[in-house]
């Protein structure tokens, strides 16, 4: 099929205004009447023909203001509608089309999970339910009426409020109509059929109406939603206080459902949700569970404004709606925990996916400009890229000019579907400054590389950074434009402050971030009266690769001394790169890996360092991972190499260390009853990071530590924990501990996903049969995306060495899956293939082994799109 141009974009000839849907539900045979008032637009041509989007629809009758259309006035295929001899006035249009939702396994348009009938549209599923505009700009006002038989489906849910129920006279059915009136596209649209629970609370909004918040979930998960719910009413109150945002319907529902192809969705005033999103008890999740559901939750409510009181013109736009909720969701949980244990966790994640993407065959603009698949376009790329990019429009503006661009965006687009441009324009305006240059960080794609030099003269008390810029070539872009760069920056002075009053040339600084415009800049600092070390990049003020000439003395000064606490711990992580590829390089050829002294003193100094928050020592304590090496080194990766150079390197720190590891852990034990806050997760979060380096180190080697932890966990953050660590260094004891596991949580799929993901991250030799046994479990189900991904995507993201087996045979696995799951979940496969994304940067024989293994699922005639379009471009 022929790829989508932004360039092509035009309006659409006819606006569809309002919908109203006759939802009649069985599991079989749905019927869906859609009444459609659609309306020919000035700029359209006259007898410009309708041409609707459909997928797989089966058509039953179609008529034009009440009368049947003649055959010759239309053409239907299952993936399109058109209808000749249109009047020129308003007209009325009514499709009826049949479906099956029990049959639908791609969990796009209308399916059951576990006998729910639920949907899900973005971006292009609503074409499955009814022919339609199935695109962004398309903005209707809909009214819903769901039927269906009462004792199968209690609760009937749809977007909006709603205005009427009751029986089917005579029939054992029920309906429910819903009205929303805030126009929308249709990848908004939701509604929702079961027999489930309900949990209830209010909210009462800013200006004083007050809100309906339910969450509906799987009888029995009633109590599993108290964190959920709080985390709603967390995020509402937030939206007004920080964005000045308010709800904006009597409802607000969130369903849970546990067969879901992503996260979460934010159908308008009717959230769909993955249950591992919502449902959380201390028994079955663990912290970073809280921390997600916490995240998500504010994410889709934030989407609310940011989404859809204002959506997007056309999907390459996406980027306009998801980059700009996601840094809403992370200030969300900043503000919620701490700020800077935030920051690194984030920029871990930007750091092993994004950057991997961007420096692969998958790189792509954060505003693509061509797509052949639009759902292989929600990525690491658009989202968190794309959160860094408004972040830098901060950094570079200021607070209050920011805050105005928002205030102006809300202003002047609500009610629309709108643009990249349109947003910066509003930026532009408030704050005066010309973003021309700004812009290109959605335009190009590939991590920029700042190299800083510097230089100190004493006698001048001259401080000079040489601060060059360069942009990657990546896919159909070779040439690159310099960027504008937020390069956040301070001077420490031997003393540990940071020095104040300088004058700065070279480069406009406001406040403490200079910007970076050209290919290279002499920044010079006068006045400086000693010789300081360089605090750069700050908060991590843009994504870029920090390539500087600090020496490993002055990286661990900073580690102890900088006062920019994300930079502490960055400082600390690039003297432990830099150990770890050298370890690498010991690994690869044979030789004995050794760990320098001082690397080993400063993780021990924070280790002890008790005016430090724990969750923060915790970040600091975890070795940059393997595909951060693997990026780091960039061509000819041996991930075995890599993995067996981390784990030496771990258990030789851990040695060295293991007395000021012992107190610490034993000191970090919990204090009182289990508590999901950020101050006692961090606790959790420090002492099962010692577990680890201890259980790794020589005096864990007969595993009772990691036993005892185990047996005395009462959550599931350090049952998991401990069963990690007992796994994964194949400790005494570890088979009993992954039965105890089994046992107790064999009938939670949630909890038991932990327990396939432990053993298909374990970097030995049997994983990949381990997986394929586990495949047969009873347990697990290659129809739901939450198996499908603890289980096969661990393996394939989270078991480097393992997955890029030398022989191949991870590989030939991988695509065995894609092809077969290809046939009933092309999203979930698509989603699956991209775990090759990095198979150009692996030595040769692995590299000719994974394209291998790419080829063959290339050679397949009867690929998905979306199959066919991560392959293709993986092989490009
Ligand atoms: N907007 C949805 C993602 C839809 C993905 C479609 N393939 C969830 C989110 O980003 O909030
Ligand atoms: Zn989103």
């Amino acid at each position: 099929p022929a790829p989508v141009r932004l360039e092509d974009y035009r309006p659409t000839d006819f606006a569809i205004d309002t919908v109203s849907l006759d939802i009649r539900l069985a599991p079989k045979a749905t019927q869906v009447r859609a009444r459609l008032a659609i309306r020919r637009r000035d700029t359209a041509a006259k007898g410009a023909p309708l041409v609707l989007d459909g997928d797989e629809l089966d058509l039953v009758s179609l008529a034009l203001d009440g009368r049947p259309l003649a055959a010759d006035a239309y053409t239907a295929a299952p993936d399109r509608l058109e209808i000749r001899a249109l009047p020129d006035g308003p007209f009325v249009l009514e499709i009826e089309t049949r479906l099956d939702p029990d049959a639908n396994t791609k969990l796009m348009g209308l399916y059951r999970s576990s006998g729910t009938y639920c949907t899900q549209c973005e971006a292009e599923g609503f074409r499955r339910i009814t022919y339609f505009l199935d695109r962004p700009d398309c903005l209707s006002v809909y009214t819903t009426r769901i039927e269906a038989r009462e004792s199968d489906a209690p609760v009937l849910l749809g977007n909006g409020n709603p205005v009427e129920a009751g029986r089917i006279e005579g029939t054992d059915r029920h309906y429910a109509v819903w009205h929303d009136p805030h126009p929308k596209p249709a990848y908004l649209f939701a509604m929702v059929a079961g027999d489930l629970a309900r949990v209830s609370n209010r909210f009462t909004t800013a200006d004083g109406r007050d809100v309906a918040l339910n969450i509906y979930v799987e009888h029995g998960n009633e109590g599993a939603c108290d964190w959920a719910m709080d985390s709603l009413k967390r995020s509402m109150r937030w939206d007004e206080e920080v964005f000045g945002r308010i709800y904006d319907l009597e409802v607000f529902n969130i369903v849970a459902v546990s067969d879901f192809n992503m996260g979460a969705m934010e159908n308008k005033g009717l959230n769909i949700f993955n249950d591992k999103y919502v449902l959380a008890s201390p028994d079955t999740a663990t912290d970073q569970d809280y921390a997600g559901i916490e995240a998500v939750i504010a994410h889709e409510y934030f989407h609310n404004w940011t989404g859809n009181r204002i959506t997007c013109r056309d999907w390459f736009q996406l980027c306009l709606k998801e980059g700009l909720t996601v840094f809403r969701d992370q200030e969300f949980s900043s503000d919620m925990r701490s700020r800077p244990v935030k920051r690194i966790a984030d920029v871990r994640l930007l750091k092993s996916h994004q950057f991997p993407e961007d420096a692969g065959p998958l790189a792509h603009p954060v505003r693509p400009r061509l797509y052949h698949e639009i759902n292989n376009f929600y990525t690491a790329t658009v989202y968190e890229k794309g959160a860094e990019v408004v972040r830098m429009l901060k950094a570079l503006l200021g607070p209050e000019d920011f805050r105005a661009g928002m205030d102006l965006f809300f202003e002047r687009h609500d009610g629309e579907a709108t643009t990249v441009e349109a947003f910066l324009a509003c930026f532009q305006e408030a704050s005066g400054r010309d973003l021309a240059q700004f812009s290109l960080w959605y335009e190009q794609a590939g991590t920029p590389t700042l190299t800083v030099d510097s230089k100190y003269e004493p006698e001048a008390r001259r401080f000079t950074m040489t601060v060059r810029q360069s942009v990657p070539p990546t896919p159909k872009q070779s040439a690159k434009k310099p960027m504008t760069i937020p390069l956040k920056a301070a001077l420490i002075g031997p003393d540990g402050t940071e020095m104040t009053g300088l004058s700065v040339a070279g480069a406009e600084m406001t406040g403490d971030t200079l910007h970076i415009r050209n290919p290279s800049h002499m920044i010079v600092f006068s006045d400086v009266p000693a010789r300081p070390v360089p605090s750069l990049l700050r908060e991590f003020s843009a994504p870029v690769h920090l390539k500087s000439d600090l020496s490993d003395a002055d990286l661990l000064f900073l580690a102890a001394r900088d006062t920019d606490p994300f930079n502490r711990w960055q400082a600390l992580q690039s003297v432990a790169l830099s150990a770890l590829i050298k370890a690498t390089q010991a690994a690869a050829g044979q030789r004995p890996i050794t760990v320098d002294p001082e690397l080993v003193d400063a993780i021990g100094a924070s280790i002890a360092d008790d005016s430090l928050d724990p969750a923060f020592r915790a970040l600091c304590l975890q070795l940059p991972g393997e595909t951060d090496l693997a990026r780091e080194i960039g061509k000819d990766v041996d991930p075995e190499a890599i993995c067996q150079a981390r784990r030496q390197v771990r258990a030789t720190i851990a040695d060295r260390l293991a007395e000021t590891m012992l107190a610490t852990y034993t000191a970090m034990t919990s204090p009182g009853p289990f508590s999901p806050d950020a101050a006692a997760s961090g606790r959790r979060a420090l002492r099962n990071v010692l577990l680890e380096y201890l259980s790794h180190g020589t005096g864990g080697q007969d595993g009772t530590l990691a036993r005892a932890h185990f047996d005395a966990a009462d959550n599931m953050t350090d049952r998991a924990a401990a069963l990690g660590v007992l796994v994964h260094a194949r400790l005494p004891g570890h088979e009993e501990a992954l039965a105890a596991f089994a046992d107790r949580h064999g009938h939670t799929p949630l909890a038991l996903d932990k327990w396939f993901t432990i053993q298909a991250t374990a970097p030995f030799g049997d994983a990949l049969d381990t997986v394929k046994r586990l495949t047969t479990h009873a347990g697990f189900s290659m129809g739901n995306p939450n198996r499908v991904r603890a289980l096969i995507g661990a393996f394939a993201t989270g078991n480097q060495s393992q997955f890029n087996r030398a022989d191949g045979a991870g590989f030939d696995y991988l695509a065995e899956v894609v092809l077969s799951l290809d046939k009933t979940n092309p999203q979930v496969a698509a989603r699956l293939a991209s775990a090759f994304r990095s198979w150009r940067s692996l030595e040769p024989e692995r590299q000719a082994r994974a394209e291998a293994a790419l080829r063959h699922v290339a050679a397949m005639a009867e690929l998905s799109p979306d199959v066919r379009d991560i392959v293709d471009r993986c092989l490009q």
